[in-house]
C-alpha cells in the first residue's frame, strides 16, 4: 500500500508562530534557552540520524538490542492492532516492533507522529513500501499538544522511544504522561524508552563526540533561526558544550559565545557576553524507581521493565 496523505495538525503557520513564541521567551530569559524541538529541520534530522551511528552515542544501539530481544514478547503481551509512535523520526527501530506485531497477526495500522514533515514523508513512504497490507497514517504534530488527535479504539500500543521523554523537565513530563494516559482507554499500552543514569565518563562523550557531529547538530538550531526568522546568528561564534548535572541527573547541551556578540532576531536585540551560554537541550537520565513512580503518578501500571546487557538503557511496558 502507499502511505496515506499526512494528517497535518501543525501547519507551517502554526510552526512559525510556535517558533517565534519560543524564541521570544527563551532568548529574553536568563540564562537564555531554546526548546530542542527546533533542532529538527531536514538537516537537523539528518544530523540526528548520523548521531545515532556514532561510536560514543550508545542509546540507539542499546535500545535496539532491548527491542530485538523483547519485540515478540511485546507483541504477545499487548496483541496490539494499532501501533502509534510519538516523535517517530526515521522509525528505524520501530521496524522491530512492526515485524513482531505482524508475526503475531493482529497489526493493521501504524501511526507515526512527528514535528518533522521531511522525516515523516520519507519514513511513511518507505514503511508503506516495505509493509504491504499495513495502513500507514503519518501525523504531523507535536506530542506535547496533539495527543487528543490520535486514532481511537482497538487495542492500541503507543511507543515513545529513544529516550525522547528526557527532553522534558520533571513538570513537563508529569503533564505529558497525564495527557498520554487521558488519551488512552483502560487496557491500552504505552512503551517507553529511557536512558539510564550512568558514569558521566560515558554520558558526556555521547553528547560531545570526537567527530563533532553533535556540535553541528547543536549549532543547527541557530541556522534554523537564521533561515526561518531572518536572525543573524554566527553559528561558528558558539562553542558546543555538553555537561552532566549530577543533582538533576540530566545532560545539558549549550551553545557558548566565543566572543561578545549582538544578534538581531524578530524585533529583539540579544547581546551575548563572551562565555555566555544558550541552553539548547536537556536530556534527562532515569532510574527504575523514578520511571515507575512517574508512570504510576500518571495512572499507568508498569507491567514489564527490560534493559540492555550493559544496563545502559531501559524499555518499560506500561498499561493504562
Ligand atoms: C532524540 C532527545 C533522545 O537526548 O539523546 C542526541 C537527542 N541530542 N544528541 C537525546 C540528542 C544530542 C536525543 N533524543
Amino acid at each position: 500500500m502507499t502511505a496515506e496523505p499526512l494528517e497535518i495538525y501543525l501547519e507551517e503557520r502554526d510552526l512559525a508562530e510556535g517558533l517565534r513564541h519560543d524564541v521570544r521567551r527563551g532568548l529574553t530569559d536568563r540564562p537564555r534557552w531554546l526548546p530542542p524541538k527546533w533542532f529538527y529541520d531536514a538537516r537537523g534530522s539528518e544530523l540526528f540520524e548520523e548521531i545515532t551511528r556514532l561510536p560514543e552515542y550508545y542509546p540507539t544501539r542499546a535500545e535496539r538490542s532491548v527491542l530485538a530481544a523483547r519485540a515478540d514478547e511485546i507483541a504477545a503481551v499487548t496483541g496490539a492492532k494499532t501501533l502509534i509512535e510519538l516523535g517517530s523520526g526515521s522509525s528505524a527501530k520501530t521496524r522491530l516492533l512492526l515485524d513482531a506485531l505482524g508475526r503475531h497477526g493482529d497489526l493493521g495500522t501504524f501511526v507515526p507522529l512527528d514535528v518533522s514533515v521531511s522525516a515523516l514523508r520519507q519514513s511513511t513512504a518507505r514503511l508503506a513500501a516495505d509493509y504491504p497490507g499495513l495502513r500507514v497514517r503519518g501525523i504531523v504534530g507535536d506530542f506535547t499538544r496533539h495527543l487528543d488527535r490520535l486514532p481511537a479504539g482497538g487495542r492500541r500500543l503507543v511507543a515513545f522511544l529513544g529516550g525522547t521523554i528526557g527532553n522534558l523537565g520533571p513538570d513537563e513530563r508529569d503533564a505529558f504522561l497525564r495527557a498520554m494516559r487521558a488519551a488512552l482507554e483502560p487496557g491500552d499500552w504505552f512503551l517507553i524508552g529511557t536512558d539510564l543514569v550512568k558514569d558521566p565518563a560515558v554520558l558526556v562523550p555521547a553528547y560531545d563526540d570526537a567527530a563533532g557531529v553533535t556540535a553541528e547538530f547543536n549549532r543547527n538550531v541557530l541556522r534554523v533561526l537564521n533561515r526561518e526568522l531572518g536572525a543573524d546568528f554566527d553559528p561558528d561564534g558558539f562553542d558546543h558544550v555538553a555537561c552532566w548535572d549530577a543533582d538533576r541527573e540530566w545532560i545539558e547541551m549549550r551553545l557558548r559565545a566565543r566572543r561578545p556578540m549582538r544578534v538581531t532576531v524578530l524585533d529583539l536585540t540579544v547581546d551575548f557576553a563572551q562565555g555566555e551560554d544558550l541552553r539548547t537541550e536537556i536530556s534527562a537520565k532515569f532510574r527504575r524507581s523514578g520511571i515507575e513512580a512517574e508512570l504510576r503518578a500518571a495512572g499507568f501500571a508498569a507491567r514489564r521493565y527490560w534493559t540492555d546487557e550493559g544496563d545502559r538503557f531501559a524499555v518499560t511496558l506500561a498499561q493504562a
